[in-house]
């Protein structure tokens, strides 16, 4: 899964596809790089981001969905159902809601009387203060039990099991410095266990800057793409259904790495 945020401050490619014709040709190049979706975004959720009004995120991102989906499969990054509504009725597949269905309650009833696949992840709030909601007994089982209630919810509401995707929220509400983000990562088989595909989205995050720091500070996040690359093999090898990353080319190999580590005897 490629990722297109076209956003003017997202925190590691903010502003660089905020412009349609320029998130076309992006998203265009992320497909003919080979990635099997392209996820357009207009709400950045980088730490401390505030919201976007969605008729702003409307705009963003609906002629680039629109132009997209008649090129390949597109997912349509956002927290609100009337932006999910309209992005699916242009063609996108599926619905990734960073926030589980919890940031707006219509959100699931349109998973459920739509059918759309859709992407469940961790999280427990807004980006605004997140971190400050980072405090686990035991992050992997906190994570999964979270995720379990999530899944609860969504089939309540009518969706069916096989419409769900699941997703540890690498860097949402997790703490470089706490080892949150490595030991989701680390103790994927406690998610893919759960019998639904599982996204991983740690491309260029914060703990990758940090594992990757010097004395002049975190790796800046553009220099973060190696590292990104080792995870995508070691989550692909683990059973991760898809990553979600910025730089693709060697992720599409690392893909592949993983994929046939895995299926080694
Ligand atoms: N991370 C970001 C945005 N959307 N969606 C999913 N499913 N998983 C993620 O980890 C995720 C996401 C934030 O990263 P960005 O600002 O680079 O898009």
């Amino acid at each position: 899964m490629g990722v297109l945020n076209v956003t003017p401050d997202s925190f590691s490619d903010g502003g660089r596809w905020f412009d349609h014709g320029k998130a076309i040709d992006h998203g265009l190049a992320l497909f003919a790089a080979g990635v099997d979706i392209v996820d357009v975004g207009g709400e950045s959720t980088r730490p401390g981001a505030l919201r976007v009004d969605p008729t702003e995120e409307l705009r963003r991102v609906l002629p680039v969905v629109k132009a997209l989906s008649a090129a390949g499969v597109v997912s349509i990054d956002t927290m609100h159902s009337q932006i999910a509504r309209q992005a699916v009725e242009a063609g996108a597949v599926l619905v990734n809601d960073v926030s589980g269905g919890l940031a707006d309650p219509a959100m699931v009833r349109f998973v459920a009387s739509s059918g759309i696949a859709y992407v469940v992840m961790h999280w427990r709030g807004h980006s605004v203060d997140m971190q400050t909601r980072a405090h686990y007994d035991d992050v992997v089982a906190d994570v999964r039990r979270e995720l379990t209630q999530r899944i609860e919810a969504v089939v309540d509401a009518g969706a069916n099991l096989e419409q769900i995707v699941l997703d540890p929220g690498i860097g949402f509400a997790k703490k470089p410095g706490a080892g949150h983000n490595w030991a989701l990562l680390k103790h994927l088989d406690q998610l893919t266990d759960l019998g639904r595909p599982v996204l991983v989205g740690a491309s260029r995050k914060a703990f990758l800057g940090q594992l990757l720091a010097d004395e002049q500070g975190p790796r800046p996040p553009e220099e973060r793409d190696h590292a990104s690359a080792a995870i995508t093999a070691l989550v692909a090898a683990a059973g991760a259904w898809a990553v979600r990353v910025h730089e693709v080319a060697a992720d599409v190999d690392a893909v592949q790495v993983g994929a046939r580590w895995r299926s080694q005897p």
